[in-house]
C-alpha cells in the first residue's frame, strides 16, 4: 500500500491502492472548476483512475453513481473540512470517459484551499496532480465523449457575454454541428461511392450514367450551398462576439467622463472640473439589450494644448474615432459654440461612422432645448439623431440607450442568417478548404470533354469530405490542430 498514512488513523482505512491505476493510466487529475475567489459553492473537479481514491481519502464511503451524496469531507487528521456533496460518475458515462467526481462545497477560500490541499496530499510520483487548462475537455475528446466542434462550442457557450452569443453557442456545444458535418461528410463519401459506380458503366448505359451524375452534381451543389450559408453565419457571430464599439468624443470638460459612468451605472471614469482629466481611452462593456458594446471615453479634443501626456492622449482619441463603429458626440451646452477642433477631428478621422449628438449640462443653461437646437443648426457635421442627457442626474440616459440600441441593431441586422457560434478555425476550414473543394467539383462537372472528369471530380470532394472530419478532429493534421483549439481553455473546464 503506497498510501500508508491512511493506514496510520482508524478513521479511514483505504481499500484502493494508487499504484493499481497508476501503472496502467494517465494520471488522476483535479482542479476548481468554479472561479476563483470568495463564492457560495465552489465544485472541484475530479478525473481519472484514481477518482474514487481521492473520495476515499475525503472519507467517503458510498458510491452510488451519479447521484449527489450529502458528505462531511475529512481532513487526513480525520478533522472535518466542510459538509458538502459529493457525485461519482464512473467511466465511461461521464464527462471525460474517465472515472469522475464532482465535489461541491462551500466557496470560503480557506475551505477551497484545505480541500485542494488534501487531494494535493495525495499526490506521489505526479500520480495525481493539479489540471492543465482545458485537460478535461481534452480527455473528454480523446476519449471520444466529444468531437472538436462540440469542444470548441463548450469555450463558446463559456466566453459568451450576451444572450443573443449564449443563444447562437448552445447548439455546437450539444453537438449540433457535429451532426451536420457528419451527415455533409457522408453525403460526399455517398457520392462519391456513386460516381465509382459510373466507372463501371458500359457506352449502352450512357442515359442513366448521365442521370446518375447529374443526381450526384445536385446533390453537391446542394451542399455547397449549405456551406456557404454557414460560412455567413459564423461570420455573423463573430461579429456580435466582437460586438459594437461606441466612442465618447468632445471637448475637455464637455461632460464625458460623466455620461460613460451614467451609462454603465458606476462611477468608473474619473470626473472632474479641470478641463483635461481624462488621458486615455478607457474601455467599458455593457450588454445592451443581446448585444455587447465597447463604450471608450477618451481624452477632450483640443489642438492648442502644450502638455505631453494630454496631447498623446488625443492622439489616442483620435485614433479610436477612425476604428469606431458608433461615435458619441458629447456637447457641453454650457458653452457658446461648437468646439471646431472637435468638427474638424471628426469629419477626418470619423468621416461616414455613424453619430449621435449628445448636449450635456442642460441643468446649467436657460431653455436647454432651445440652445441645443442652435448649436445643432451651426454644426457642419452629419448625424443620425440628438438628445440632451444630464450626466449627473442620469435624466435622458435610458432615450440615449433606445438611440444606441437603433443603431447598433442596423449593424446587426443579419437580414435572416442567423448567428452560428463555431469558431473561427471551422469557419476558415470551410472557407479555405471544403466551399473551394466542391466549387472546384462543379466546374469540373461542367467540363463535358474532359476524359478525366469523374476521377477529377471525385478527388475533389474526397478532399472536401476530409476537411470536414478535419473540422471535427478526425482527419489528417489532427495532432497539430488539437494544441490551437485546447490552449483557449481555461482550468477545470
Ligand atoms: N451640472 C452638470 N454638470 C455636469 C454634467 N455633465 C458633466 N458635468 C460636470 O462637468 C465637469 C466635467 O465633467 P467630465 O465628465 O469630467 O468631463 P470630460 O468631458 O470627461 O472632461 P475631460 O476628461 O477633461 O475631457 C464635472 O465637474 C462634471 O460634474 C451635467 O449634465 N450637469
Ligand atoms: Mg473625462
Amino acid at each position: 500500500m503506497i498510501f500508508s498514512r491512511y493506514t496510520c488513523t482508524k478513521r479511514f482505512t483505504l481499500t484502493y491502492s494508487i499504484r493499481n491505476f497508476a501503472s496502467k493510466h494517465s494520471p488522476t487529475i483535479y482542479a476548481l472548476s468554479t472561479a476563483a475567489g470568495k463564492s457560495a459553492i465552489a465544485v472541484i473537479r475530479v478525473s481519472g483512475s484514481g477518482s474514487k481514491f481521492v473520495l476515499e481519502s475525503l472519507g467517503a464511503t458510498k458510491w452510488d453513481a451519479r447521484k449527489a451524496i450529502l458528505h462531511s469531507f475529512r481532513a487526513q487528521d480525520g478533522s472535518v473540512i466542510d459538509r458538502g456533496l459529493y457525485t461519482y460518475f464512473p467511466g465511461p458515462r461521464s464527462y471525460t470517459g474517465e472515472d469522475m467526481v464532482e465535489i461541491h462545497v462551500h466557496g470560503g477560500t480557506a475551505v477551497v484551499r484545505a480541500m485542494l490541499a488534501s487531494i494535493q496530499a495525495l499526490s506521489q510520483n505526479g500520480e495525481i496532480r493539479y489540471a492543465e487548462a482545458g485537460e478535461f475537455t481534452r480527455r473528454a475528446f480523446d476519449n471520444g465523449k466529444l468531437d472538436l466542434t462540440q469542444v470548441e462550442g463548450i469555450g463558446e457557450i463559456i466566453d459568451a457575454e450576451t444572450e443573443l452569443q449564449r443563444k447562437a453557442a448552445v447548439g455546437p456545444s450539444g453537438g449540433h454541428m457535429h451532426q451536420l458535418y457528419r451527415q455533409w461528410q457522408e453525403s460526399l463519401l455517398k457520392q462519391m461511392g456513386m460516381l465509382t459506380a459510373l466507372i463501371d458503366f458500359t457506352d449502352e448505359d450512357i442515359d442513366s450514367s448521365d442521370k446518375l451524375f447529374s443526381g450526384v452534381y445536385k446533390s453537391v451543389h446542394n451542399i455547397r450551398d449549405q456551406v456557404a450559408g454557414q460560412i455567413k453565419g459564423i461570420d455573423q457571430f463573430e461579429m456580435l462576439r466582437n460586438g459594437a464599439s461606441v466612442t465618447l468624443i468632445g471637448e475637455p470638460n464637455a461632460g464625458k467622463s460623466t455620461l460613460l459612468n451614467a451609462l454603465v451605472g458606476r462611477d468608473a471614469a474619473i470626473v472632474s472640473e479641470v478641463a483635461g482629466t481624462t488621458r486615455d481611452v478607457m474601455e467599458l462593456t455593457v450588454d445592451l439589450r443581446g448585444h455587447k458594446i465597447t463604450l471608450s471615453d477618451t481624452a477632450g479634443i483640443r489642438e492648442d494644448s502644450l502638455d505631453k501626456i494630454e496631447n498623446e492622449g488625443i492622439r489616442r482619441a483620435k485614433d479610436k474615432i477612425s476604428s469606431t463603429d458608433l461615435l458619441l458626440l458629447v456637447l457641453p451646452l454650457t458653452e457658446p459654440a461648437v468646439s471646431r477642433d472637435v468638427v474638424k477631428t471628426i469629419s477626418r478621422y470619423g468621416a461616414g461612422t455613424p453619430l449621435i449628438i449628445v448636449g450635456t449640462k442642460p441643468d446649467l443653461v436657460e431653455n436647454p432645448q432651445h440652445k441645443f437646437n442652435l448649436m445643432l443648426r451651426d454644426i457642419d457635421l452629419n448625424y443620425d439623431t440628438a438628445l440632451t442627457v444630464n450626466g449627473c442626474k442620469k435624466d435622458g440616459v435610458s432615450n440615449l440607450f433606445d438611440l444606441i440600441s437603433v443603431q447598433v441593431n442596423n449593424m446587426f441586422d443579419f437580414k435572416g442568417i442567423e448567428p452560428i457560434g463555431a469558431s473561427h478555425r471551422v469557419k476558415e476550414i470551410l472557407k479555405q478548404e471544403v466551399l473551394p473543394g466542391l466549387d472546384r467539383a462543379l466546374t469540373i462537372y461542367k467540363d463535358a470533354g474532359n476524359p478525366d472528369r469523374i476521377t477529377f471530380f471525385t478527388e475533389e470532394l474526397r478532399y472536401a469530405a476530409d476537411s470536414f472530419g478535419k473540422i471535427m478532429g478526425k482527419g489528417l493534421d489532427v495532432e497539430e490542430i488539437l494544441d490551437v483549439v485546447f490552449s483557449s481553455f481555461c482550468i477545470g473546464k
